[in-house]
């Protein structure tokens, strides 16, 4: 790394604007993809092209021409990319020399161009046939004892079709083991909303940002995470909206914004200040700030006021008056405490919110990754419901989502706790009797990994090991395997920490044709708000040994169960026919699918509550309580500080596209600790000291990471940050929020140590 800048520099420009069209000419030239890249991102997010592979907020309707952001950019650059990973490279390099090579690097080397399997011999990878590959495979999940064996992990890139089959094969082959990267972001989503309002989706669909009179964007970095949503935000600003913005963090672009698809903004240096309300919160601090909110509602009302939706609560939901009691014996001093916030901007929040007769609440990971994240969320389910803000336009519960199909994968059956229903459905459509016990979710698989009970891993997509917790341990896990697989557009460190034998099955990506014998196929991806839209690359693939995803589940569906009387050789050739079989397992959402899809813009799929039908088990919405403030563990240790795990503006989660980040004025380096100046000083340290940090638990096991240098930044007091995934070494395995699984990686309680 060259050091030609400071490694800080605070950034005082607007998020957006010509910073973000430089950022965006260079990733294009630094994968050496100008002409490629710029003709491809002309389909992107297009009728007719595919879908952007980087988030999963929906496209806007047809409005722009250009319906791209910088950060897609990057996503579609780095597919695009003129570099690629040949037999010749993995020659050159044993696996132990790329195990001292850093992520950032392995990325760099560009697409997987063939089938390799790992020679223990070599230590090296060396080409192998898909023939032979499937074959290992086959032969492999034959071998084990119980299919529970067996581990079959999915990221969210995985289109529907790939999906639906992947979870159709694992249920036949006999488990429920389905680990997948919902298991660490919008699981409390999949899991706290549905008792709450009877679906784990959002409720909010993008017309609703035109009509909303409140927005409230709650742990959510928009500018960097999905900064397509920037437009809305700014439009509503434009329209004198309020925007609340709650963050431990002042992400730049929640602060100020400059269009980079607004022409006169971009040739006048204009920008739009975005939040009308910062709230700086404490780590963990939101269940205090949404109840006080409540307080203040539930006061004014003790007063005479009517400030509830009563039509609608008696209507609609049951539960209130117990998380009414609750909130009215809180007292402020705690909940101030609590949440860090001064009484008057709570009630500001409140006024906000009381005002507003539409209002979107959307979150992120700031929300989710705690130890009661699902929890958390009932809260701000119920905190929606006081105001009756469902089923009507501009209302609405908001999870902006993280891959650019977690959302469809889960839709279309990646599930380790699926329904009995669904299960039922399963047989009825596919003639055999699936697994009816709840499988691993991803840490589950782990442990399972570890304590021997698994023994082959296959990965959809993704790069498990650097996106679990525990760095260490998942090494150790994924190296007691007797077969890994990789299933991927690029190398990763997840292709070189694994089981005694190992393959790396190379993709075509989103951006690239698929042809078969049936001619070129598409594929669908579900956003964020429940729309399904058909994607369709427009470049050719990066090599011509490259498989699409469907061939792949089907070639090992065929390979593991010899037996079976699903066609799946036909499924390789004719997706439609996939889609055929998603509508019959799911008649009520995706009914003529095949048909439906047709549509340029494609279709929404029903959310029950944007009807006001309730789908839980009294028919109502429910209020769920959470008593008391906290979302984590009370840690006794007046040294604790926690920590946020946090991506920058280049990366894509595991994928480090530069060592800056620039919003966040960070430049060179990732192992940067975000702290308040005042907790610094509090420690004796200099500002750019190199400190090290280790984990406060219980148990006795030393989680430590070295040589991060502490920026003073504005950080409330006791909150720190640092970069994901460098810093999952902190994070233990068990720390996690029981309802859903999902691992609390925003609220590590750790300490600094000197060195
Ligand atoms: N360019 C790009 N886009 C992406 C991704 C990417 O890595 N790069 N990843 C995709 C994926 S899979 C996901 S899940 C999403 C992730 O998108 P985000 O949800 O934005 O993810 P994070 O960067 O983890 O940070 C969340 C925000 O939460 C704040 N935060 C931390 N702790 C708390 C807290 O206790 N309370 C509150 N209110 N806020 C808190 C942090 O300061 C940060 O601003 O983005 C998706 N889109
Ligand atoms: N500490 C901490 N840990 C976290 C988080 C955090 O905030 N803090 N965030 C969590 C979250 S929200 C998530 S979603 C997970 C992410 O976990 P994952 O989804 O497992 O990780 P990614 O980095 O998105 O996976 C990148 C790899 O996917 C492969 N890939 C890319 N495109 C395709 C494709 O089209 N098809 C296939 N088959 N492969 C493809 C490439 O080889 C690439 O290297 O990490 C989680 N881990
Ligand atoms: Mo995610």
């Amino acid at each position: 790394m060259v050091e030609k800048q400071p490694r800080y520099k605070a950034y005082d420009h607007p998020a957006g604007g010509w910073g973000a069209a430089a950022a965006t000419a260079k990733v294009l030239l630094e994968q050496s993809v100008v002409t490629k890249g710029s003709r491809a991102l002309l389909a992107m997010n297009q009728p007719g092209g595919f879908k952007c592979p980087s988030c999963a907020f929906p496209d806007a309707d047809c409005k722009k021409t250009l319906e791209f952001c910088e950060n897609g950019a990057k996503a579609l650059a780095h597919e695009a990319t003129k570099f690629r990973v040949t037999r010749e490279f993995f020659a050159r390099h044993t696996v132990a020399e790329l195990m001292e090579k850093s992520d950032y690097w392995l990325e760099m080397q560009g697409r997987l161009t063939e089938p390799m399997r790992y020679d223990a011999a070599s230590d090296t990878y060396v080409p192998c046939s898909w023939d032979e590959a499937f074959a290992l495979i086959g032969k492999h999940l034959r071998a084990l004892d119980t299919p529970h064996e067996a581990e079959f992990y999915t990221s969210g890139r995985t289109p529907n079709e790939a999906a639906f089959l992947y979870s159709i094969f694992v249920r036949q082959f006999g488990t429920n083991n389905f680990p997948d990267c919902s298991n660490m972001c919008h699981e409390p989503t999949s899991r706290g909303l549905p008792p709450a309002i009877g679906v784990g989706k959002g409720t909010v669909v993008l017309e609703d940002f035109e009509h909303a009179e409140a927005i409230f964007v709650i742990g959510h970095n928009t500018g960097t995470n999905a900064p397509r949503m920037m437009t809305n935000l700014v439009e509503a600003r434009k329209r004198g909206v309020p925007i609340v913005a709650v963050n431990p963090m002042p992400e730049r672009a929640l602060i100020r914004f400059t269009e980079p698809q607004d022409l006169v903004q971009m040739a006048t240096f204009g920008s739009t200040p975005i939040a009308s309300e910062f709230v700086h919160i404490r780590i963990g601090g939101d269940l205090a700030l949404l109840k006080g909110m409540m307080k203040v509602m539930f006061e004014r009302e003790e007063k005479g006021e009517t400030i509830l939706d009563h039509d609608f609560l008696r209507q609609h939901t049951a539960g209130m008056e117990a998380v009414r009691d609750e909130v009215m014996a809180l007292d402020w001093v705690d909940i101030v405490a609590a949440s860090g916030i001064e009484e008057a901007q709570i009630r500001r929040c409140a006024e906000i919110y009381i005002r507003s007769k539409a209002t979107i609440i959307c979150y992120g990971m700031g929300l989710t990754q705690h130890q009661q994240g699902s929890r958390l969320l009932q809260q701000v389910a119920g905190l929606l419901l006081l105001k009756g803000n469902y089923g009507k336009p501009g209302a609405g519960i908001s999870p902006i989502r993280g891959h650019s199909n977690v959302q469809g994968d889960r839709t279309v059956g990646i599930d380790e706790r699926p329904t009995q229903a669904y299960l039922d459905r399963v047989r009825d459509v596919f003639g055999f009797e699936p697994p009816r016990g709840y499988g691993h979710h991803t840490v589950e698989s782990v442990e399972a990994m570890l304590d021997g009970t698994a023994k082959v891993f296959i990965g959809m997509g993704g790069n498990f090991v650097r996106a679990v917790p525990d760095t260490d341990i998942a090494y150790a896990a994924m190296r007691k395997l007797s077969l890994s697989v990789g299933i991927a557009t690029k190398l990763n460190r997840g292709h070189l920490v694994h089981g005694r034998d190992a393959l790396i099955l190379p993709v075509i990506a989103r951006s690239e044709r698929i042809e078969t014998a049936r001619g070129e196929q598409f594929v669908t991806i579900e956003d964020s708000m429940s729309n399904v839209t058909a994607s369709r690359g427009v470049l050719a693939p990066a090599s011509p040994d490259l498989k699409p995803e469907v061939e792949i589940v089907c070639r090992m569906a065929m390979a593991a169960l010899p037996d079976s009387q699903i066609p799946w050789e036909s499924y390789i050739d004719d997706y439609d026919l996939i889609r055929d079989k998603i509508a019959a397992v799911y008649p009520e959402i995706y009914a003529d699918f095949s048909e439906r899809i047709k549509e340029p813009r494609g279709f929404h799929l029903d959310v029950a509550p944007r009807r006001l039908v309730w789908l839980t088990p009294n028919g109502k919405a429910n209020f769920l309580p959470l008593p008391g403030l906290d979302v984590n563990d009370r840690v006794d240790d007046p040294a604790m500080l926690r920590l946020a795990t946090v991506r920058s503006h280049d990366q894509f989660n595991t994928t480090i596209y530069s060592y800056n980040d620039r919003y966040r004025g960070v430049y060179n380096d990732r192992m940067i600790l975000f702290m308040n100046k005042e907790d610094r000083i509090a420690r004796g340290l200099e500002t750019g000291a190199r400190i090290a940090l280790e984990t406060i638990s219980g148990e006795g096991m030393r989680r430590r990471v070295d040589a991060l240098t502490i920026i003073d930044y504005p950080m409330p007091r006791g909150a720190v940050a640092g970069y994901y995934p460098e810093l999952n070494p902190l994070l233990p395995l068990d720390y996690y929020d029981r309802m859903s699984g999902t691992p609390a990686a925003k609220s590590i309680p750790v300490r600094v140590v000197a060195v």
